[in-house]
């Protein structure tokens, strides 16, 4: 599905905005639903909910709403077709988060890596931010810094609880340069994929408009996922628990002895 030029990008600079939108049916579908979650759960902002399509796992109290629908969202063909070509055959889907910063008061998303957060080894994964809405920077669209997934290693991180955060992993602000940020700009239905080294976050939402996305995260089968390491770094997240995170293989073979029992609903 993608070219050979946008798998390069991904390579050289750890994320690619692909020439793809998702049909429009899908989108007002995902729009739908989002309106549906948060009527569900009227006490939550809509600024990071986790795993929408397997609630189960979910220790934020977030109430179920058609997870079958959150995941046959992830598993949109076109979707798998991309990120095959991007981390190879064999896919487990381990993760999904909707971050659908309000208007006006949306939160900011602290620079950081994915890796910080996550219990995957060796450290691997691939994320597809799909915009729900339109979204620019006037509304805290994701900023990245490309090419900052080269190192292949964790830059250092401390832990900021602003409450205006979404995210507590903060990077050392003497770990990236600013002024090197591109923004990601999508018009409802686009998606951008991103490596789990890059350098990423977000700015607050003060702009009349939402600014919701459907986050993706796949790792390769080749990786592990371990619940025993998920357990210190959960612990220190605050927010995700992942001794009984589901893990979905969508694509393919497991070839590191993931669990994928754990977790899925009866
Ligand atoms: O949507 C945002 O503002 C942040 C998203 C993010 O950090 C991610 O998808 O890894």
């Amino acid at each position: 599905m993608l070219s050979d030029a946008e798998i390069k990008r991904y390579q050289d600079e750890g994320y690619v905005i692909p020439d793809y939108r998702l049909p429009m049916a899908v989108v007002d579908e995902m729009r739908a639903e989002l309106d549906q979650l948060l009527e569900a759960n009227p006490e939550m902002t809509a600024d990071s909910l986790f795993v929408p399509h397997a609630p189960q796992n979910n220790p934020q109290g977030m109430v179920a709403s058609n997870p079958h629908k959150w995941l046959k969202f992830a598993c949109h063909a076109d979707i798998l077709e991309m990120v095959a070509d991007l981390i190879g055959e064999d896919i487990i889907l381990w993760g999904t988060t909707v971050f659908g910063k309000p208007a006006h008061t949306g939160k900011a998303t602290p620079w950081h890596q994915d890796g910080q957060y996550w219990p995957i080894r060796p450290l691997a994964s691939c994320s597809a931010w799909i915009a729900i809405d339109e979204v620019g920077e006037e509304n805290g669209c994701m900023r990245v810094i490309p090419g900052s997934h080269k190192g292949s290693h964790l830059l250092k991180h401390h832990t900021n609880t602003a409450k205006d955060l979404t995210l507590n992993q903060e990077l050392d602000t003497d770990q990236y340069d600013e002024a090197d940020a591109a923004d990601i700009i999508l018009k409802p239905g686009q998606m951008s994929f991103h490596d789990i080294n890059m350098v990423h976050g977000s700015r607050h939402n003060t702009s009349d408009r939402r600014r919701a996305g459907y986050v993706l995260r796949f790792m390769p089968a080749t990786s592990h996922f371990d619940r025993n390491l998920g357990n210190q770094l959960g612990a220190k997240s605050g927010v995700v628990d992942f001794t009984q995170r589901a893990l979905y293989l969508v694509r393919g073979e497991d070839k590191a002895s993931n669990d994928l029992k754990i977790g899925h609903a009866h």
